[in-house]
């Protein structure tokens, strides 16, 4: 028996570059796309965990046809709710992003009626471990969205990470982040 999923996923892989990084979009991998529990475990099972990946590796888990880059046509008027773990030998990665994982594949990271979940990501880098959640919408503009919805995201993936009250997520809009040419843009909420 398979355990149907509300939503197929596909997980991509930043494969670190070599050399000088000419294009971006063009690291990303697709690996694989799944719809059941059972099929997301083999996954798991089989590949390479977070805490043994090189450095300026990525995962991302992506709904089916979302490509999981700002130029994508369902995040070019989003942002990612995102944490930075310091210290890197103490973090339980590998647990917390299997977590995050199964939040956005249960759909427990927004509420029934709110479809604002693109995707999750986790990246490998010198000094830290990054977890993001991409939505779809800031919460702000013409294409607007639901504040409260993004705030409840937020709330919610600060829980699956286990921090405490003082340790802040930060909300950032993608355009933002493409625009100061880095992902460290100023965030626009915290939680
Ligand atoms: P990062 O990997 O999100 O964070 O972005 P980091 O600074 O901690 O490594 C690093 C760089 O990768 C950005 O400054 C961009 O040059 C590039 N980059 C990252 N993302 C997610 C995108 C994207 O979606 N589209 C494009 N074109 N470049 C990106």
């Amino acid at each position: 028996v398979k355990h149907p999923l509300m939503n197929r996923w596909t997980l991509w892989f930043t494969k670190p570059p070599s050399g000088k990084v000419e294009n971006w979009n063009d690291m990303l991998k697709e690996v694989v796309t799944f719809d059941s529990v059972e099929e997301f475990w083999g996954i798991y099972n089989n590949i390479t965990k977070t805490s043994e990946l090189a450095l300026k590796s990525d995962y991302h888990l992506f709904k089916q046809g979302v490509r999981p880059e700002w130029e994508d046509p369902n995040n070019k008027h989003g942002g990612k709710w995102a944490y930075q773990f310091k210290d890197k030998r103490s973090v339980p990665i590998d647990e917390l992003w299997l977590h995050v994982m199964l939040a956005a594949i249960g759909e427990t990271l927004e509420g029934d009626d709110v479809n604002e979940v693109m995707g999750v990501v986790v990246n490998v880098r010198k000094g830290f471990f990054r977890i993001g959640v991409w939505t779809r919408t800031t919460g702000a503009g013409p294409k607007g969205g639901n504040r409260e919805a993004l705030m409840e995201i937020g709330r919610r993936f600060k829980e699956v990470l286990r921090l405490k009250d003082r340790e802040m997520v930060e909300f950032s809009g993608h355009t933002e982040a493409a625009a100061s040419g880095s992902t460290r843009a100023r965030p626009k909420y915290t939680v």
